[in-house]
């Protein structure tokens, strides 16, 4: 599975807090120059392997910021993990930027099991997350923060079910 959002949305943590990984990590954009690999351990000596991918921004596919070279390394995976921060102005948007980027690309990568992570949730009271609640995309999502390490558990779930689901096909 891939990871796939704006620079600065916690991809490179996430990754750190769920395997071995040591991605570098900054509170700036374009930290992740080049794909990060993670194998995550699941229950049971199960596992999967998370791909963190350098930053998307709007007109990637046009070259814009690190532009889009590296979605290759995700178009093997059959899950695409959007990440986007609790405190973006507009989370929806958002996510239909990264989609109409990955579309630009390569339409194919819309067949894809998507899934929506609310990143750095810890920013986020309870009234801010209703308030994201009531606008999201119709996708499956759950509110994460991996430095206050919530939902994590609830997140690897919703992966390996996906998962689980497109191996019995
Ligand atoms: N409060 C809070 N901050 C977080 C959380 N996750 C990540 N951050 C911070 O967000 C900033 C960016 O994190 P990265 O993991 O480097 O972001 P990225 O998506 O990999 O960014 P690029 O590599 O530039 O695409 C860092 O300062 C992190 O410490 C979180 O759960 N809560
Ligand atoms: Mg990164």
């Amino acid at each position: 599975m891939g990871l796939v959002g704006f620079p600065n949305a916690g991809k490179s943590t996430l990754l750190s807090v769920v395997s071995a990984a040591k991605p570098e990590i900054a509170n700036f954009p374009f930290t992740t120059l080049v794909p990060n690999l993670g194998i995550v351990e699941y229950r049971n000596h199960r596992s999967f392997v998370m791909a963190d991918i350098p930053g998307i921004i709007e007109g990637a596919h046009e070259g814009k910021g690190l532009g889009l070279r590296f979605l290759r390394h995700i178009e093997r995976n059959s899950i695409l993990l959007f990440m986007v921060p609790a405190d973006s102005d507009n989370i929806h948007q958002e996510y239909k930027v990264l989609l109409n980027e990955l579309r630009q690309y390569n339409p194919e990568l819309l067949d894809k099991q998507r899934l929506l992570a609310i990143t750095k949730s810890d920013m986020a009271d309870e009234e801010l997350q209703s308030e994201i609640k009531s606008d999201l995309p119709d996708i499956p999502f759950v509110f994460i923060s991996s430095v206050a390490q919530k939902g994590i558990t609830e997140l690897k779930d919703m992966i390996w079910n996906v998962l689980e689901a497109s191996n019995k096909g």
